[in-house]
C-alpha cells in the first residue's frame, strides 16, 4: 500500500440524497437495468495517461502537479502502477487503458524501452491477479517523442515507419498478455502541417499497409479483442487523416479492412469535427463500426481538446441512447480520457473527477434506458417510415427503374402529401425522460 490516497475509502453507492462527496448518487454497479448490471452496461475505464502521467501543463505553462512517481526510473513506474491500482480499487472501476509511454520509462534504445515495457507488463499482470480491474485497451504512443513529429506510419522516413511497427507489435503483445478487450490506434501525427511538403497518396498507402499489418498480427497471435481506430480531425496535426467516423469508414473500405476494424468515438473529437457525439455514434452503428467510447468533453468556448470529465447529463443521455440502439457495448466501454484541471492538485480531486463522471454517465444511461424501454421514440421512428412496408414501395426499391417508376406515378396519379416530422413532439417526449 502507498499512502497517496490516505484517508479516502472505497466509494460506495449512497443514493441521490447523500451529501457525502465521496459517494455515488446514481452509479450503483449492481443495479439491474434492461436485464443487466449497470457495471456491465457502462464498462467504465480509467485512462492511465491523464490521471498518472500528465504533469498539469498547458500551452502557456508547465508542470503544476507534484507526484511521487514522476521520474524516469523503473521504481517510479512501479510506484505509479501501485497508486493507479489503488485508485481503480477505490473507484471500483472494471477497466483501465494505457499507452506504452504512460507506464514505462523511455530507454536509451528500442531494446531498452521494450525491456521496460515488458517488465511493467509483468508488474501489471501480478497486480491484476489481486485486482478486479481488467484492461479495456492498450495502445502505442506514436505522437509525443520528437521522432514522431512528421508522423508514425505516414512518416516520410521509412525508419520511423519501422520503429512504429515494432512499437505497435510490442504494445499489442502487452495488451494480449494482459487479456485486453481491444487495441486502439489513434493517429495524432498521422496527418500534415502543410500540403506543401506532403504526398497524400503515398501517406495513405503507408497507413493502409500499416493497418493491414496490425490486423495480420492480431490474427497471428490469436488476439481475440477488437482493433479500434479513434477518429479526430486535427490537434496536434493541422489535419488528421482519421478525421471522423465517415472518413475512417472510407479509409477502411479503400483497404478492404471494414470487417476487421471498428471505431473508438471520443466526445470531444466529435465536436472538433463539427458533429455531435450522437451523430458519430449513430453513424458508427449504422456502418457496423461501433466499438467503444472515450467519454471526455471539451469546453465549448475553447475550440480545442480540453479533455474534461463529463458534466452534462442530457448530452450524455443522447450518447447512451445511441449506444443502446447500437446494441450496447460488446468489447468496448466508457473510457474517461479526461484530465483534471491544472489547479486540481489534490489526490482527492483525482477521485472526485471520476466519481462525478461515473455518476453523470449513470444518470444519463438510466434516462436513456427508460426511454428505450418505453419504446415511444422507436415507435415514432418506425411509423415515420411505415410507407416503406407497403408492397409497392418494397418492389420499387428492390427492382424499380426510373422508367417503371415514372409509368406508375403517371398511371396512379401519385401526388405525395407532406407530413409533419413531429420534431417538437419528440423533443418533448425526450425531455420527459431526461
Ligand atoms: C487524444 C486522444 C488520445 C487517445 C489515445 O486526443 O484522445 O488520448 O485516446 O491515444
Ligand atoms: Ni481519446
Ligand atoms: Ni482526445
Amino acid at each position: 500500500m502507498t499512502n497517496f490516497f490516505d484517508g479516502i475509502a472505497k466509494i460506495a453507492y449512497e443514493g441521490a440524497d447523500s451529501d457525502n462527496d465521496f459517494a455515488f448518487r446514481h452509479y450503483n454497479p449492481d443495479e439491474v437495468v434492461l436485464g443487466k448490471r449497470m457495471a456491465e452496461h457502462l464498462r467504465f475505464a480509467v485512462a492511465y495517461w491523464h490521471s498518472f502521467a500528465w504533469p498539469g501543463g498547458d500551452p502557456f505553462g508547465g508542470q503544476t502537479f507534484e507526484r511521487p512517481w514522476f521520474g524516469e526510473t523503473m521504481d517510479h513506474a512501479r510506484l505509479k502502477a501501485d497508486v493507479a491500482f489503488e485508485m481503480f480499487d477505490i473507484l471500483g472501476v472494471p477497466f483501465f487503458c494505457f499507452h506504452d509511454a504512460d507506464v514505462r520509462p523511455e530507454g536509451a534504445s528500442f531494446a531498452e524501452s521494450l525491456r521496460n515495457l515488458n517488465a511493467i507488463t509483468d508488474h501489471f499482470a501480478a497486480k491484476m491477479e489481486q485486482s478486479k480491474t481488467r484492461l479495456l485497451w492498450g495502445t502505442a504512443n506514436l505522437f509525443s517523442h520528437r521522432r514522431f513529429m512528421s508522423g508514425a506510419a505516414t512518416n516520410p522516413d521509412p525508419e520511423v515507419f519501422a520503429w512504429s511497427a515494432a512499437t505497435v507489435k510490442a504494445c499489442m503483445d502487452a495488451t494480449h498478455r494482459l487479456d485486453g478487450q481491444n487495441y486502439v490506434l489513434w493517429g495524432g501525427r498521422e496527418g500534415y502541417e502543410t500540403l506543401l511538403n506532403t504526398d497524400l497518396s503515398r501517406e495513405a498507402e503507408q497507413a493502409g499497409r500499416f493497418l493491414q499489418m496490425v490486423v495480420d498480427y492480431k490474427h497471428k497471435i490469436g488476439f481475440a479483442g477488437t482493433i479500434l481506430i479513434e477518429p479526430k480531425p486535427q490537434e496536434p496535426s493541422k489535419h488528421q487523416y482519421d478525421y471522423d467516423v465517415a472518413t475512417v469508414y472510407g479509409f477502411l473500405k479503400r483497404f478492404g479492412l471494414e470487417g476487421e476494424v471498428k471505431v473508438n468515438v471520443e466526445q470531444g473529437h466529435a465536436i472538433l469535427a463539427g458533429h455531435s457525439f450522437e451523430h458519430e455514434l449513430a453513424l458508427a452503428a449504422s456502418l457496423g463500426l461501433f466499438g467503444s467510447i472515450d467519454m471526455n468533453r471539451n469546453d465549448y468556448q475553447s475550440g480545442w481538446d480540453t479533455d474534461q470529465f463529463p458534466d452534462n447529463v442530457p448530452e450524455m443521455a443522447r450518447a447512451y441512447y445511441e449506444v443502446l440502439r447500437a446494441g450496447g457495448f460488446t468489447t468496448g466501454g466508457t473510457n474517461f480520457d479526461a484530465k483534471l484541471r491544472r489547479q486540481s492538485l489534490d489526490p482527492a480531486d483525482l477521485i472526485l473527477g471520476h466519481v462525478g463522471a461515473m455518476d453523470v454517465c449513470a444518470r444519463a444511461f438510466k434516462a436513456a434506458a427508460a426511454l428505450w424501454q418505453d419504446g415511444a421514440l422507436e415507435a415514432a421512428r418506425a411509423a415515420r417510415y411505415g410507407g416503406w412496408d407497403e408492397p409497392a414501395a418494397k418492389a420499387m426499391l428492390a427492382e424499380g427503374t426510373l422508367a417503371t417508376i415514372s409509368a406508375r406515378v403517371l398511371r396512379d396519379a401519385i401526388n405525395p402529401a407532406p407530413r409533419s416530422g413531429r420534431q417538437e413532439r419528440l423533443e418533448n417526449l425526450w425531455n420527459r425522460f431526461v
